[in-house]
Parts: structure tokens; C-alpha cells; sequence
């Protein structure tokens, strides 16, 4: 039995402006033409599917064809659950109408741990496998605050409340293997920061979530899991050492601080129930450049890039001496007749003279919510020893306005 695992494509993502419906759309493309070589039985999406909680009326047509697509094949089986970014409500809405697909669809964390727990069967009826469609678990899913709780209170009751929702759905899932008299693996999926994991910048993990929230031990998780298929982190990663604990990263870099990294899909194929992975490596479908230096580099690495015909979209880091006041009307003739775009460019000469004094070349382009409350505090001159503290308390009230899901009702 074949399982693709796959997480994080944020349709609907917005790079400075830039509108990225043709990459996903062609990165979806790919994927269901992967699916069908493959022979794929089985597709995981471990959570945020959209980039945020309204996607569009194009965000919504790119995702409903592909599971279209997808599901043609009466055989295949497809189990999506929602991310932090995604309106739970949203992704739930369709749910009944996208099983008769055969696509199971787990927005909300159920009251109900066996619901979770979705036997899946193949095309001769017989069960194959059981998936825990474990969702990302909202701060209002999995505990109750009080007045008066201590940060530390706080952050150990989200880490039980993750351990007894994993714990409770597992063992229905072992109850209903048991039924089955079966011994068919038990794969699991969840969206949610493990300890140790690897982030860069830019990818709205870090700053939300490093020092502030909850991170998971590897203990957390029963271990009655064969595989279990993890979304939230872009990068590409195992967990704790096991091969089979894995995060599949976005498929697309989702900002020019993953421009570098090899996107990838996880193949699970089991015989019985020991998995063997292999990633297979997503081809770029446009690519993202950082061009960082003083003006020679710049215009040098330009044209080599236009020498290959790259149709890169780039992100300038000026770091010459010299000032450059027209830098960007020097950059535009440089890349004119090229198939190359300037998304963004950061002029740190400029920067270093107007930094004390908020620099006149920032924009809130360059600022993530952290930095623009960093930029209050230190605005206020609030006293160093009390900043922890507050940067603490305004993190938890960012995260639970993420969690609010605007279209619930
Ligand atoms: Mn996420």
C-alpha cells in the first residue's frame, strides 16, 4: 500500500504583493499526475491547505478540482485535516459531499475521539489501514483557563491536553483494529511544533511560536503509530531521530528565506506494518532568488541570471558602502528585457543611517507582528526586565486571534 504525505501548500499565498495562483496550480498539477504514476492509495494532507481562513474564489476552485482529479480513481482515499492557518468551519462545511469521494475531511477537533479514527478500505472493501486525522488543536480545543495562570501553567496544560487528545484517539483506533481482527498499521497525523524542529525565517512559524507556545516531545505520541505525518514546519524533517516521524515541509517555499531549500513529498509505502520513505523532490516552479551585496555583485550575479534566461523573482539586500540613491531606478535597467521581476529590495546602506529613528526606507513588508512590537517597546521605553513578560502575553493574544475562526457561526 502506497501513501503520499504532504502539508502546508498555503493556496492563496501572497508573496510583496505577488499573486501565486499559477505556481500552485501547477505544483497541484504535478501532484495529481505523481498520484496517478505512482499508483498512490492513499494521500495525507497534514494541514494548512489554504494560506489563510477566507481563501478565494480561486483558492477554493484550484483545491476542489484537484481533489477532483484525485478522487476519480474510485480506489484512491484522500484524509485532509486543518492547520492554524485554516478556518476549521471552512474546511468542514463540505465534508459530507467530499466523502462520497472518498475524501475525509477533519477541520474541527471532535468531541468524539473515534471519529477521528477513520478505517479507510480498499477498492475490494476490506480495511487496509486506519488513520488518526488529528487536526491542529486549538488552545480552546484542548483546555480550560483559568484567572490567574501562570505562563508555565498555561503551556503545560496545552501539552496535556495534546497528549490525552492523541492518546484517546489512538486507542479508539486500536479498539476499532481490534474489531476488524486485522492487524492493518495505524498512521497518524498532526499539525503541531515538535521540540527541536527546524524553522527559517519568514515562514510564519518562528516568530509565533519559538519561546511563546507550546512545543511537543516526541513523547506525546502513543506508540502504537506506524507513521505519523506531521505538517506546521517547511522544512523537510524527521522527528527525533525515527525515520517515521516526519514533517513534509511545504511543497512550495513560501518566502525568499526558503529560496535555497529542496521542497519535497513523502512516499510511505508499507508491506505489513514497517513503512519505507522516500522523499520525492518537488520541481521548482518558479524560481526565487536573494541577490545580496554591494552594486558590482548585484550587477554581475544579474547578468549571469540573464545570461541563463532566468525568470527568477528576486529580493535585492544592498550592502554596498557607497550610497545609492537610485538604486532601485538602477536595478530596473539592469533586469529590463530579462523575464526576471524585482519583488523586494532592501537598501541596508540607507537602513544603517535612519535606523535609530525607524527607517524611512521600512516598510511593514520587512517587519513580522514580533519586530513591530519589538519597535513599540523599545518606542516606550519600556524597562528591559518587564519586555519578556509582555512580548509573552502579546504572542498569546496573536495566536488566539489565528485561532478565531471568522467564518464559524
Ligand atoms: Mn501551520
Amino acid at each position: 500500500m502506497k501513501l503520499l504525505h504532504t502539508s502546508d501548500w498555503h493556496i492563496g499565498r501572497v508573496l510583496y504583493d505577488r499573486k501565486r495562483y499559477d505556481e500552485h496550480e501547477t505544483f497541484l498539477n504535478w501532484l495529481a499526475a505523481l498520484i496517478e504514476g505512482e499508483d498512490i492509495d492513499v494521500l495525507l494532507v497534514a494541514g494548512d491547505v489554504f494560506d489563510n481562513s477566507t481563501p478565494s474564489n480561486h483558492a477554493q476552485e484550484l483545491y476542489y478540482r484537484f481533489l477532483c482529479r484525485v478522487a476519480a480513481s474510485s480506489d484512491r482515499r484522500v484524509v485532509v485535516t486543518a492547520g492554524n492557518h485554516d478556518s476549521p468551519s471552512f474546511l468542514d462545511a463540505p465534508r459530507e459531499l467530499l466523502k462520497s469521494l472518498n475524501v475525509h475531511v477533519v477541520g474541527c477537533a471532535s468531541d468524539s475521539p473515534a471519529e477521528e479514527a477513520i478505517v479507510l478500505s480498499g477498492p475490494d472493501d476490506e480495511p487496509r489501514l486506519i488513520v488518526c486525522a488529528i487536526p491542529y488543536l486549538r488552545d480552546r480545543d484542548i483546555r480550560t483557563a483559568e484567572a490567574g495562570e501562570s505562563v508555565e501553567d498555561k503551556e503545560r496544560k496545552i501539552i496535556e491536553g495534546i497528549r490525552t487528545h492523541y492518546r484517546l484517539v489512538c486507542e479508539a483506533a486500536q479498539q476499532k483494529r481490534t474489531l476488524l481482527k486485522k492487524p492493518v498499521p495505524i498512521v497518524a497525523m498532526g499539525h503541531l511544533f515538535t521540540a527541536g524542529g527546524r524553522t527559517v525565517g519568514g515562514d510564519g512559524v518562528r516568530e509565533l511560536y519559538i519561546g511563546s507556545l507550546a512545543q511537543v516531545r516526541m513523547d506525546v505520541f502513543p506508540e502504537c503509530i506506524d507513521y505519523l505525518a506531521l505538517g506546521h514546519l517547511h522544512v523537510p524533517q524527521t522527528v527525533g531521530g525515527s525515520d517515521f516521524i516526519r514533517y513534509s515541509g511545504s511543497p512550495l517555499p513560501i518566502g525568499f528565506g526558503e529560496a535555497g531549500q529542496e521542497k519535497s513529498v513523502a512516499l510511505v509505502e508499507f508491506s505489513g506494518n514497517a513503512p519505507k520513505v522516500t522523499n520525492i523532490p518537488v520541481p521548482r516552479f518558479q524560481e526565487l532568488k536573494i541577490l545580496r551585496g554591494d552594486w558590482q555583485t548585484i550587477a554581475r550575479e544579474i547578468e549571469e541570471l540573464k545570461s541563463g534566461e532566468s525568470k527568477a523573482w528576486l529580493e535585492i539586500a544592498y550592502e554596498g558602502d557607497e550610497a545609492a540613491g537610485s538604486l532601485r531606478e538602477r536595478l530596473d535597467v539592469a533586469i529590463a528585457g530579462s523575464g526576471m521581476e524585482i519583488l523586494r529590495v532592501k537598501n541596508n546602506r540607507v537602513w544603517e543611517h535612519v535606523l535609530s529613528r525607524m527607517g524611512a526606507e521600512e516598510t511593514l513588508d520587512d517587519l513580522d507582528v514580533t519586530d513591530v512590537f519589538e519597535r513599540c517597546l523599545e518606542a516606550h521605553e519600556v524597562p528591559e526586565d518587564q519586555r519578556q513578560a509582555l512580548l509573552r502575553a502579546y504572542r498569546e493574544v496573536v495566536v488566539s486571534l489565528d485561532e478565531t475562526d471568522l467564518m464559524a457561526e
